[in-house]
C-alpha cells in the first residue's frame, strides 16, 4: 500500500498563499465499503490510511468493553509514534525554521475537551491535550507553557525533527530560498489523523493530532487542535472531525458546522457534503484546497465527504475492517 497517496502543490492566485493539496488514491483492495453506513455496537472511524492501524489500537480498547475516550486516546497515538509519518508525531515535518510543532485535541461525550498547540518535543500531543482537559479549567495550552505542562505532568522530551526529516527540510530551504527569505507561508503536503468512536455504551468520542502543514510559518495554528473546528463531538447528536487545509476549516468552523446539520436530521455523510458546499461557496478559488469530513452521529450512522476525489477513512467495527473511498465534490 506504499504510495497510496500522491501529492502536488499549487499556489491560490487569489490570495497569494501556496497551499497544498491531497491527490486521489489508488484503489487498493482494502477499498470495499461505501462511505456511509450503520453500524450496531462499537465503531471506529479515522482519517486516511494511517487510519488502519491507528483503528486497530482503538479497538483493544472498544472490543474490550472500554471507553470511546481511552480507545480514540490509543488509537491516535499509534501514528503519533510512527516514525515513517510525516504528517503526524514525531516523525512529522517541521515549519520553515526548522521547529517540528504539534497540534491536538480531544473530546468526550459529556463536551469535556483538552488541546494543545504548537507543542515541540513530546511525542503524544494527544495524551497531553487529555491531561490538561482532566487536570485544569482549560481547555488549551500552547507553546512553552504547554510544554512545562506536559513536563509537570511526567511527560519526557523528545529530540525532534528526525535526523531524515530534517535533512529534507534543509534541502527545501535551500530550494525554497525565496520562500524561505520572504515567507508567503508554505507549500507542502499535509495530512492529519481525526478519529471517532463510540463505544458499546453508546458513548462518543473524538480525537485530532498532526504535525499541521509542512514548512508553515512559525506560530501558524491550524484546524486540528481548536474545538470546533479540526474535532467536534456533542453526545446528544454526534461528532465530526476534519483533515485538509485548516485556515479553510477553521472559516466554517467545520466540524461543528457537521455536528450541527446532524443536530437538524441530516445523515453524517450529507452533513460532511453540506460542510464541503459551504467551503467551496466561501473560497473564490478552490486551486488545491482540499478539505475532508468525516461524521458518526448517535446512531451508529457514519459517513465522510471531501471537497475533491482522493479522501479516503478507515473503519473497523465488529464486522469490518475497511478502507472507504468517500464522497467528494470535484475531481482534480
Ligand atoms: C492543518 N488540517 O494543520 C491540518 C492538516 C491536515 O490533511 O489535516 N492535513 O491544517
Amino acid at each position: 500500500m506504499a504510495d497510496f497517496k500522491r501529492r502536488t502543490f499549487f499556489k491560490l492566485g487569489l490570495t497569494g498563499l501556496a497551499l497544498s493539496i491531497v491527490k486521489p488514491s489508488k484503489a487498493t483492495e482494502l477499498i470495499s465499503g461505501t462511505f456511509e453506513g450503520k453500524v450496531d455496537g462499537p465503531i471506529v472511524i479515522s482519517t486516511w490510511e494511517h487510519g488502519l492501524a491507528a483503528n486497530e489500537g482503538a479497538w483493544e480498547v472498544l472490543n474490550a468493553g472500554g471507553r470511546a475516550i481511552d480507545a480514540v486516546e490509543k488509537g491516535v497515538r499509534v501514528t503519533e509514534s510512527d516514525i515513517t509519518n510525516r504528517s503526524v508525531g514525531i516523525g512529522g515535518r517541521p515549519d520553515r525554521e526548522g521547529h517540528l510543532t504539534l497540534d491536538a485535541c480531544i473530546m468526550d461525550e459529556k463536551s469535556k475537551c483538552g488541546a494543545v498547540g504548537y507543542l515541540e518535543g513530546f511525542e503524544h500531543p494527544i495524551s497531553i491535550a487529555r491531561t490538561i482537559m482532566e487536570n485544569t479549567q482549560h481547555v488549551m495550552l500552547v507553546g512553552e507553557g504547554a510544554e512545562d505542562f506536559a513536563s509537570t505532568y511526567g511527560f519526557s522530551k523528545v529530540k525532534t525533527p528526525l535526523k531524515e526529516v530534517k535533512d529534507d527540510w534543509k534541502k527545501w530551504k535551500k530550494e525554497n530560498k525565496d520562500v524561505f527569505e520572504k515567507p508567503v507561508i508554505n507549500h507542502e503536503n499535509h495530512d492529519t489523523i481525526g478519529m471517532l468512536a463510540m463505544d458499546k455504551h453508546g458513548n462518543l468520542s473524538g480525537a485530532c493530532t498532526t504535525s499541521g502543514w509542512a514548512y508553515k510559518m512559525p506560530g501558524r495554528l491550524g484546524d486540528s487542535p481548536i474545538i470546533g473546528a479540526g474535532l467536534f463531538v456533542d453526545g446528544e447528536v454526534g461528532a465530526a472531525c476534519a483533515t485538509g487545509l485548516g485556515e479553510a476549516v477553521i472559516r466554517i468552523a467545520g466540524s461543528h458546522t457537521v455536528v450541527e446539520l446532524m443536530r437538524q436530521g441530516k445523515s453524517p455523510q450529507e452533513a460532511c457534503k453540506m460542510a464541503c458546499e459551504r467551503i467551496i461557496a466561501k473560497h473564490e478559488d478552490l486551486t488545491g484546497l482540499q478539505v475532508g469530513f468525516l461524521a458518526l452521529d448517535k446512531n451508529g450512522n457514519y459517513g465522510g465527504y471531501s471537497v475533491y476525489a482522493g479522501f479516503n477513512f478507515a473503519l473497523k467495527t465488529n464486522e469490518k475492517t475497511e478502507l472507504v473511498n468517500t464522497g467528494f465534490d470535484r475531481n482534480w
